[in-house]
């Protein structure tokens, strides 16, 4: 489905409705490409591209022998993550963004977008990819239609969404789509209209990731990467439908999706909401150390969730794949999503090996002696260099996951019994505590934080705030999102999931951390679900219940009496210190801070000031 003239749209499936076929004819006629083609989703339209771009130097095709199917990309080096700063979410009235976002006019928007679109596809090829997130046909699914003028965007979204024809067939039978327009911002002729050839990783200095909460657009210019450019992952499962979720009565949130066996075969699902660099992936497809507890994943980084006809609240994953961080990863880290990789996968910024596989830090303990690093250039070990980019990233579909739950794309989600908040805290937070009701969960989840690790991140040590894991992906004011989660809490009154924080990342005072970590978090997790079962009791305290005295299962792994202490040690000073820097941080939302959330401040003061009294 190929034509040479954009003055023939009717290039379109016979089935695209007039309002499509329209929309995609007017973004024609300003970005001016040279070819207009249709997705279909094929693995013969996959394969098509895979062998433009391999012609094209854009991918390198692994070796078939040690990694089938797969690719490696290497962007420009100025295009290598999410661009928060150039985020923008364009509503009419600027406290409808709120403080935490970029805000712009959205007409003013328009006009800056008309000038960058204008010709950027000139020589090109559009693709128009249709797409759903979540099971077609589910009731919590969502159709979107992405345009864009990258190769790498098509053959990612086939793995990231459900992309091509059954799309277009919903869209065709009246389903409602989100329109996201994309281009790389690198046309293939020169200022003065003269043609120019292309580059490995075509993209633009000027970047402009935008959304239209109002009128449910999205338009990102200038960038090919991750999220950035696969519209349907952070800007439309996560800004657009946050919005939407607020209207419609839903949650879209930054959260996995966890199926649990108990040794009794009791089932529960959980989700969880963490700060990145937290190991979200990991616990995503975690391996319990416990005896006869299973884990299967439903999804690693989004849940659409939303009540169901008995008031639960239900949740899919709306992605089709995962596109995670491959530095860090290896067999020991996560095995589960190591495999997954072993075929039919596209990399993107790591290393690659003299035999055509691919490498990156923390796979194996020793590097190889030679690769090409993730710029293209000869690496040695000692050369000083990293040989994949620390957000080197890999793409594949999520049924490679041979933890993937038999249930992960059941059109009505999975009734969720418990949620976790988590960030990466040395000190203060402890390993599990349970809020005491929904309004001191949502209260926990607002003022979630991670300690900054590098110098480059700001003050070393300084709390990061990062609520619900939604600081660069909510659509609207943080402090109405709160309002939001504080709302769904009484339409769920008690079919409500119960709320937990954790913390995986406790050190001690030379540094050493406190837990192992990894396969063993499952025990922090036996124990939330051992409370929802009503099985145990708990110990009230400074930040929640926290496990009493020998509930927590420490069968199997060595951990002294004193380390278990320090684990759970609350410091009422330490405490006392941190509620003030809640203070402040609520200060920057003004007046739109819910009542609810201020009062859970005044009652953590309360429980500080009953431990402090007791003390005296
Ligand atoms: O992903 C992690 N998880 C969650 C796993 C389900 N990581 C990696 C974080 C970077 C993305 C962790 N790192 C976790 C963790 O629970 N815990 C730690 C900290 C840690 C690191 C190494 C050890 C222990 C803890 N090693 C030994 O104790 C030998
Ligand atoms: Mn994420």
């Amino acid at each position: 489905m190929v034509v040479d003239s954009i003055t023939a749209p009717s290039n379109a499936p016979a089935n695209a409705p007039e309002d499509l076929v329209a929309w995609v004819a007017g973004v024609a006629e300003l970005t001016q490409p040279d070819r207009i083609q249709w997705c279909d989703g094929s693995e013969a339209e996959r394969d098509r591209l895979y062998a433009e771009m391999v012609d094209a130097g854009m991918l390198v095709a692994l070796n078939p022998e040690l990694r089938p199917g797969s690719y490696l990309a290497r962007s420009a080096a100025s295009d290598v993550a999410r661009v928060e700063g150039r985020t923008y979410i364009c509503s009419e009235r600027e406290e409808d963004a709120g403080p935490t976002n970029n805000w712009a006019e959205p007409a003013a928007m328009k006009r800056t977008l008309a000038s960058l679109f204008a010709g950027s596809m000139r020589g090109r090829t559009m693709y128009v990819i249709p797409f759903s997130m979540g099971p077609l046909g589910s009731e919590l699914s969502r159709i979107g239609v992405e345009i864009s003028d990258s190769p790498y965007v098509v053959v990612n979204m086939r793995m990231t969404t459900r992309m091509g024809t059954p799309a277009l067939d919903a869209i065709a039978a009246g389903a409602v789509w989100v329109p996201a327009v994309h281009s790389m911002g690198y046309p293939l002729v020169d200022a003065d209209g003269e043609p120019r050839p292309d580059v490995a990783w075509p993209c633009n200095e000027v970047k402009y990731i935008t959304h239209f909460p109002e009128t449910h657009e999205i338009w990102s210019f200038g960038s090919g990467y991750g999220g950035n450019a696969l519209l349907g992952k952070k800007c439309y499962a996560l800004r657009i439908a946050s919005v939407l979720a607020r209207e419609e009565g839903w949650l879209a949130e930054h959260m996995l999706i966890l199926r649990i066996t108990g040794p009794d075969g009791r089932v529960f699902h959980l989700t969880a909401a963490f700060p990145s660099a937290c190991g979200k992936t990991n616990l995503a497809m975690l391996r319990p150390t416990i005896p006869g507890w299973k884990v299967e994943t439903i999804g690693d980084d989004i849940a659409w969730m939303r009540p169901g006809a008995d008031g639960r609240l239900y949740a899919i994953n709306p992605e089709y794949g995962f596109f995670g961080v491959a530095p860090g990863t290896s067999e020991q880290t996560n095995p589960t999503c190591l495999h997954a990789l072993a075929h039919d996968t596209i990399f993107t910024n790591v290393a690659l090996t003299d035999d055509g596989d691919v490498w990156w830090e923390g796979l194996t303990p020793e590097p190889p002696a030679h690769l090409i690093d993730w710029e293209g250039l000869d690496w040695t070990p000692g050369c000083g260099r990293p040989a994949s980019h620390p957000n080197g990233r890999f793409t594949v579909q999520a049924e490679q996951a041979e933890s993937i739950a038999a249930e992960w794309e059941d059109p009505t989600g999975v009734p969720i019994d418990v949620i976790l908040f988590g960030g990466r805290r040395a000190h203060n937070v402890p390993l599990i505590s349970e809020s005491y009701n929904w309004s001191h969960g949502v209260f926990v989840g607002a003022t979630v934080s991670s300690e900054q690790t590098a110098a480059a991140e700001g003050l070393v040590g300084a709390l990061r705030r990062d609520p619900f894991a939604m600081l660069p992906f909510c659509g609207y004011n943080m402090a109405d999102y709160w309002g939001h989660w504080l709302h769904m809490g009484e339409v769920l009154g008690d079919a409500a999931p119960r709320i937990f924080q954790v913390n995986w990342f406790r050190k001690d005072e030379s540094g050493r951390w406190l837990w192992p970590g990894f396969g063993e978090n499952s025990r922090a997790i036996e124990w939330a679900l051992r409370r929802v079962a009503g099985e145990l009791g708990a110990v009230d305290a400074i930040s929640g219940r926290i496990p009493a005295s020998g509930d927590l299962n420490t069968e199997g792994i060595d951990i002294s009496e004193a380390d278990l202490a320090a684990l759970f040690a609350l410091d009422p000073e330490a405490w006392s210190a941190e509620a003030d820097l809640t203070e402040e941080y609520f200060a920057q939302f003004g007046a739109k801070v819910p009542e609810a959330l201020k009062q859970e401040l005044w009652n953590l003061r309360e429980r500080i000031a009953a431990v402090q009294d007791a003390a005296e």
